[in-house]
């Protein structure tokens, strides 16, 4: 993308509306505009993060064995009279009438209507264990909206629900779940902690939330030092097997991590002095075993193998898609701007251009394009018009992992200039060795175009 083309509304300003940086940098980066309270258009800068997160999310949920599919962001009200969520669920369901004075709900959540289609469909063993799951804009009229994306009204989500004939079997997709969430955080450059939580108006009380730690988090989390030095890695896994997934579960469950909902100061103080810790943390995701509170109440059973009806064992799974970029952001940033992790940058590598309409620099920055796009890379070349010093700031702010710099003095010695936004550190280099290192370095990481 050349920027001279491109749609990206930088505001030199901090807006005053934003309360932390997450915030701020995303509205200064141009990658959302708020359109009413807790509600956002998402730029195309924003937008296309947006995407990469998503990407990352099917893909390890594809990997796990789940199957995706797409849901209504409307639902009638009917199911959930059904299943007694009309009333319990409270102010937070937007509630709405149709022309023909239908109740209707903008969805907070999945689980009538993915119980009503299992139940509509499935009626054996045979066709278990199953989850399925979607990506759609969920929709909770929150009482406070606030920091951005982070507590939206509507925000994007993956939900995904597993049916299973036994609670045995509903507990390793719920294993199963918790290990491909691992995956997925950490493909997105981030340390996702499960911590035992509350199941809230999802319900069930077998249920982890996944924190990111941050002091600008909603959260306030117990937990051991000894947590944060698990890493899932590249290790491989067989996620139909029972005894791996529930391997891992134990490896990062073990240790003591609470949200304040469920913590147990007792407990706590079983964890050697040196390693406690209070702290506060954004919610990523959460996954719950309800058993049949759903299935009980709209009637969704299966004849098990000795022919008798019960109820499908059910759980859920989500992720809070637009709410991870405000939790990289505040994880991954610095005083001039974001830092985006190679696995989710809009970007993968920045261009600059110190002296635009220079004969040499523009060919030299062309063929680097050139060169970066041929290996499948989606470089963002800074071809406008502007001080070197606006451009740099430019790029600091939306945080490209890596930018090249072309100048006419370098290129008499036949070199630009490599910098990393993380260390600051730069190299200089033959063009031709600066895109060879930003192959390799992404050859590291499963990232395919944007849009
Ligand atoms: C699990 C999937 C559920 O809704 N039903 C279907 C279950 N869980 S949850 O914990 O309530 O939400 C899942 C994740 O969505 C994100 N999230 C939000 N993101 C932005 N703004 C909000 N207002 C918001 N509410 C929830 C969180 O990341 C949460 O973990």
């Amino acid at each position: 993308m050349r920027l001279s083309r491109y749609f990206l509304p930088v505001l030199k300003e901090n807006p005053s509306e934003a309360q932390i940086v997450s915030h701020r940098y995303m509205l200064r980066a141009g990658m959302i505009k708020q359109s009413a309270a807790g509600i956002y258009s998402w730029l195309p800068l924003g937008f296309k993060v947006l995407k990469k997160i998503e990407t990352i999310v099917h893909e390890e949920q594809m990997r796990a064995g789940h199957i995706p599919m797409l849901m209504p962001t409307l639902q009638s009200a009917d199911l959930w009279k059904e299943s007694g969520r009309y009333d319990d669920y409270g102010q937070e369901m937007l509630r709405i009438s149709d022309r023909h004075g239908r109740d209707m709900l903008y969805g907070p959540t999945n689980e009538e209507l993915i119980t009503d289609i299992f139940r509509s469909h499935i009626g054996s063993y045979k066709d278990l264990p199953l989850t399925l799951y979607h990506i759609q804009w969920k929709f909770r009229d929150e009482i406070r909206p606030r920091f951005g994306v982070m507590r939206g009204r509507e925000f994007y989500m993956k939900d995904g629900y597993n049916f299973d004939l036994t609670k045995e079997d509903a507990l390793h997709a719920y294993n199963r779940h918790l290990v491909s969430y691992l995956r997925s955080y950490e493909r997105m450059g981030l340390q996702a902690i499960p911590m035992r939580a509350d199941g809230g108006p999802i319900g069930g009380d077998y249920t982890h939330e996944f924190l990111v730690l941050a002091e600008t988090g909603e959260s306030e989390v117990f937990y051991d030092s000894a947590v944060t030095d698990l890493t899932f890695g590249d290790r491989a896994i067989d996620y139909d097997s029972v005894e791996q997934c529930q391997g891992v579960l134990e490896e990062f469950t073990s240790k003591y991590a609470r949200t304040d909902e469920t913590h147990d100061e007792a407990l706590f103080n079983e964890v050697p002095e040196e390693r406690r810790r209070v702290a506060r943390g954004i919610e990523v995701g959460q996954i719950f075993y309800f058993g049949t509170k759903y299935s009980e109440a709209l009637g969704a059973n299966v004849q098990g193998p000795d022919g008798k009806q019960s109820p499908v064992h059910m759980g859920s799974h989500g992720i809070g898609v637009s709410r991870l970029l405000g939790a990289i952001i505040e994880a991954s940033h610095d005083e001039k701007g974001i830092i985006w992790p190679e696995g989710v940058t809009p970007f993968h590598c920045g261009i600059v251009n110190l002296k635009q309409g220079d004969a040499e620099a523009d060919a030299a920055c062309e063929s680097l394009y050139e060169a970066l796009t041929a290996a499948g890379l989606e470089p963002l070349y800074d071809d406008r018009k502007e001080r070197a010093g606006g451009k740099f700031a430019t790029m600091d702010l939306i945080g490209l992992p890596w930018r090249i710099t072309v100048g006419p003095r370098g290129l008499k010695n036949g070199v630009v200039e490599l910098t990393c936004r993380r260390s600051g550190e730069s190299e200089e280099l033959s063009p031709e060795a600066a895109v060879q290192k930003i192959v390799e370095i992404y050859a590291n990481h499963q990232t395919g175009r944007g849009f």
